[in-house]
């Protein structure tokens, strides 16, 4: 990464009023958790993450599907906040207002310590019932032995609703499903409003969160992307960080404002 572009991106950081950071699967990447386009491993190996992460596939098989989201979630558990979960904790405490934007459905940012965190395509640990998106399923907190998943993983036969017995589903967003109208709202409100947004670890494919850096760009903001490949975000990048974001992240922090508690 040249010194000179972090040096740019740091400057626009240190002087903007409100930041957004955009965040993917890259961001988590670091604490040890897969990203989605990342081959999978174990009894998920012969399957495309594409094509389990449907309504489609969870009907057709659903052990199969929620077995793959427990033992993402048991994953998940067991990682950690990364430096570059720390840098962007950091960023909200020195620019006030400013917000993150994720597509993740870990809670890492939230253990980093960010705030707000608006979860666009929902989250792991919001399990709810398929026959009413408006009736919370009432589902047993995970146990430590659930939780201890094989390496490999495998199949489980999804919980049922206490209220009506239907199956339970992972509180997330699938392909052709849309996502919760107020976090949808609040972004691109948040993107709209910013002087700077930074997109990180996103392959940038999956709309409408890839729209998300294009809606700041027409509003006047900058945006900056940490990505150590080019994505299809480059086009509305001003400054194209090429690094991860554990690495980057940091460096970047320090530049806009000096060694900080990250
Ligand atoms: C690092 C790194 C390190 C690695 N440091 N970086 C417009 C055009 C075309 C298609 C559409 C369109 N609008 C809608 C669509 C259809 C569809 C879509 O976008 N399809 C495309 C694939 C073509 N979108 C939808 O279906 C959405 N719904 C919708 O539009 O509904 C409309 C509707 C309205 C009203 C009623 C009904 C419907 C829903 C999309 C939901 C996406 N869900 C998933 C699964 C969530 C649950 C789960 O996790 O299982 O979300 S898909 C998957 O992709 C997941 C991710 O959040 C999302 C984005 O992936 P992400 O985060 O970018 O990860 P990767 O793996 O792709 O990239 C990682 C990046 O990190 C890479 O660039 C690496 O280089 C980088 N990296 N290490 C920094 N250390």
């Amino acid at each position: 990464m040249e010194g000179v572009l972090l040096r740019r991106a740091a400057e626009l950081l240190g002087s903007a009023r409100r930041v957004v950071v955009l965040t993917g699967a890259g961001i988590s990447a670091e604490s040890g958790v897969p990203t989605f386009r990342d081959g999978l491993t174990g009894l998920w190996a012969r399957f495309d993450p594409q094509q389990l992460a449907t309504a489609e596939a969870f009907h057709a098989d659903p052990d199969l599907v929620w077995g793959w989201y427990e033992w993402r979630r048991a994953r998940v558990s067991r990682a950690e906040p990364n430096p570059g979960h720390l840098a962007i904790a950091t960023i909200q405490t020195r620019v006030p207002g400013s917000a993150v934007i994720t597509q993740n459905v870990d809670d890492l940012h939230e253990r980093a310590g960010a705030r707000p965190v608006i979860h666009l395509h929902g989250s792991l640990f919001a399990p709810r019932c398929v026959a009413a998106a408006a009736h919370p399923a009432a589902v047993e907190e995970t146990t430590d032995d659930e939780l201890a998943q094989p390496d490999e993983g495998r199949r489980m036969p999804p919980p049922r609703c206490a209220s009506c017995a239907a199956p339970v589903r992972p509180g997330v967003v699938w392909f052709g499903e849309a996502l919760p109208e107020e976090a949808l709202t609040a972004a691109v409100g948040a993107a709209a409003a910013c002087d700077v947004l930074l997109a990180v670890g996103t392959s940038g494919v999956v709309y409408p969160a890839a729209e998300i850096p294009g809606i700041a760009a027409r509003s006047g903001a900058t945006v900056v992307q940490v990505n150590p490949q080019p994505t299809p975000l480059d086009q509305v990048c001003a400054v194209n960080l090429r690094g991860t974001a554990a690495q980057v992240l940091p460096a970047l922090v320090t530049a806009a404002w000096g060694e900080t508690d990250q």
